[in-house]
């Protein structure tokens, strides 16, 4: 086990944003980030009320949403706040860093309603670190840390490629007041700091035609050692949409918890 119990990660952590994740976690039992894929907001937002009581988090495409609007992520806030879950922005930034800031800020204003965003490694440290550390060090955004991408789930991925994971995690480790964490495959990090998030999850199929490659939750908790799961169309397109939340839920957090000494 790779893993520093949850309690002390939670008391050593010095991202204020980590330390509500972990407490968030804790206090619901859950590891379990939903990955809403839906276009409309009246599809996105039915699907979080039902989801809140059971998630650590909410991921989002804002542009995938095809009526996105700001009275969207005031709705989309206020149910955070009182259901007490994070808000993902998966946007994968990639780009120079002035245009990263300009897409920060554009037509969504992600800076103002989502508390983490997704970054490729690709464009490089300078690209990454200075821009996001303005905006998250500024209190009128609600953005407080970024997850970069170290290992992606899709089939062929150039992620793979010699050094390349190794050198996200070193833009990690060079500014751990920014990175909060990974999205990736198998755990990349031993460091307690630093939260592992992993998509290409389901537990009923094993692949769609584009490209998407799932596994189960033991594989992605217990084997590869992540920390929190990504679930989508697990959940997203089943008919039983509750039944999926609770099913994954106990199961990942079942996975997370088993050896941990201050979790009982
Ligand atoms: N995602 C992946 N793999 C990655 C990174 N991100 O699947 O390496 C995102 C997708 C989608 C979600 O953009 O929103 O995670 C997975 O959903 P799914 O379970 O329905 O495939």
């Amino acid at each position: 086990n790779m893993r520093t119990p949850l309690l002390e990660r939670e008391s050593l952590t010095e991202s204020p944003l980590n330390k509500k994740i972990l407490s968030i976690m804790r206090t619901k039992k859950s590891n379990l980030c939903l990955a809403i894929d839906y276009t409309t907001v009246d599809e996105v937002l039915q699907m979080v009320e039902l989801a809140g009581p059971f998630v650590l988090a909410i991921k989002v495409h804002a542009d995938a949403i095809v009526d996105f609007s700001e009275e969207f992520t005031k709705k989309l806030t206020t149910m955070a706040n009182d259901m007490d879950f994070i808000i993902f922005e998966d946007r994968k930034f990639a780009d120079t860093g002035n245009t990263n800031l300009l897409q920060l800020h554009g037509t969504q204003k992600i800076a103002s309603w989502a508390d983490v965003v997704t970054v490729h490694a690709v464009q490089g440290n300078d690209s990454i670190a200075g821009v996001f550390r303005k905006v998250i060090q500024d209190p009128a955004y609600r953005l407080k840390g970024i997850l970069l991408i170290a290992q992606l789930s899709t089939k062929g991925s150039l992620t793979s490629l010699n050094g390349y994971t190794e050198s996200a995690v070193e833009i990690a480790n060079d500014n751990r007041d920014v990175v909060s964490g990974f999205i990736t495959q198998t755990r990349v990090s031993a460091c307690s700091d630093l939260l592992n998030w992993t998509p290409g999850v389901n537990l009923d199929a094993k692949s769609d035609s584009a490209g998407q490659q799932w596994r189960g939750v033991d594989q992605a908790i217990e084997i590869q050692q992540n920390d929190i799961v990504i679930v989508g169309r697990g959940v997203t397109s089943s008919s039983e949409p509750v039944q999926q939340l609770k099913r994954y839920r106990q199961i990942a957090w079942e996975a997370l918890t088993k050896n941990d000494t201050s979790i009982n």
